[in-house]
């Protein structure tokens, strides 16, 4: 295993800083501590050919003017959360409203824009990356004091292990995240319309025309939504499937996962021969599918597009504070929360 560190830029007086994590196998993953952002995981295709399986930049500039949350952590809470406001034990918090009169992600500067403490621990088989973050009380709206601490953790099974820990001195909500856009065809050759994703899960959310849950759960049987025996992304991107068409033309949903930590997530591309396996202790993935991906930037050379990159956000429920039927992402006071995701790479 190697590490290597280097100066990524500048940014209000404070360096950003670059982590590249090398296992044995040559898979790297590279880091920067604006965000806890990845910004490159490179991984052998079926002939071993190593190249770059996620959209990210090589400048703060252009995280800056053109990201939508490109390979960041997104916290406090992930997705979005209706009229942004929640009400906590009879008092109401006003959150930012920064997508369509909705807070998405965390607010103006959530867990994505801020600079994280990075310290490496290195063992035999394995190095980690441990970064940490306070909260502050109020923070984007959000009450308590959260300290945070994530961990990256590359092993020589290409496999990448992100873990969440946070704990709060008042009662407060907390759904974090991963937001890498995934693209197995290898320096973004292709799109992603030909990945197959196979999920075990037979319900997802409803969404209305502002990509805010309605509280309906829906069965997945006769849909273009049933991935339980893979299907193709672009079996959702040209359908009449009024879910499909609300949500630009292909996926942006919640799906409730059958099981966990038992190859619930498979992405994987034909072409290649690179596939990704998720697993999660979280009781949802969100399927993002870049429909909204603007065309007006480029991204290491390629132009930008839609289904460039699509996310596989393993969280809670998004609005989960105004659906009392779904999974919670409440945290009570001096409560741990804990929140694991691995990423097996296979070729
Ligand atoms: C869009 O609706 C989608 C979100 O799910 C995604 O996370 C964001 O773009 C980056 O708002």
């Amino acid at each position: 295993m190697n590490l290597i560190q280097e100066k990524f830029a500048e940014l209000d007086g404070q360096t950003i800083t670059t982590f590249t994590m090398i296992n044995d196998q040559g898979m790297e993953v590279s880091t920067i501590d604006y965000g806890c952002t990845i910004t490159r995981i490179v991984v052998p295709d079926r002939n071993g050919t190593l190249e770059n399986v996620v959209l990210g930049f090589d400048t703060i500039e252009e995280y800056q003017q053109h990201s939508p949350y490109f390979g960041a952590v997104v916290g406090r809470h992930a997705g979005r959360i209706a009229n942004a406001e929640f009400t906590l034990e009879g008092t109401t918090y006003h959150l930012a409203k920064n997508n369509n009169g909705n807070h998405l992600h965390g607010g103006i500067k959530g867990f994505d824009k801020v600079i994280w403490n990075t310290e490496v621990v290195e063992e035999k088989d394995s190095l980690t990356l441990v970064f940490t973050y306070l909260s502050k009380d109020g923070e984007e709206g959000y009450p308590g004091n959260l300290k945070m601490k994530i961990s990256y953790t590359l092993n020589n099974d290409n496999e990448l292990q992100i873990s969440y820990e946070g704990v709060s001195d008042q009662k407060t909500v907390v759904n974090v995240t991963s937001h890498s856009y995934f693209n197995l065809s290898g320096n973004l050759k292709r799109d992603v319309l030909n990945h197959k994703l196979t999920l075990k899960s037979n319900r997802f959310l409803e969404l209305d025309e502002e990509l805010i849950p309605t509280g309906e759960i829906l069965p997945v049987e006769n849909t273009s939504f049933d991935f339980r025996s893979g299907r193709k992304i672009i079996e959702g991107t040209d359908t009449n499937d009024r879910q499909n068409i609300i949500a630009g033309n292909g996926y942006d949903h919640p799906f409730l996962l059958t099981d966990n930590h038992n190859k619930e997530i498979y992405l994987f591309d034909d072409e290649s021969g690179r596939g990704l396996i998720i697993e999660t202790n979280q009781p949802a993935v969100v399927l993002y599918t870049g429909n909204q991906l603007a065309d007006d930037f480029s991204i290491q050379g390629i132009n930008s597009r839609k289904y460039l990159g699509l996310c596989l956000e393993t969280q809670g429920l998004p609005d989960s504070l105004n659906h009392p039927h779904f999974p919670s992402a409440i945290l009570e006071k001096d409560q741990g929360y804990y929140s694991v995701t691995k990423y097996i790479f296979t070729n």
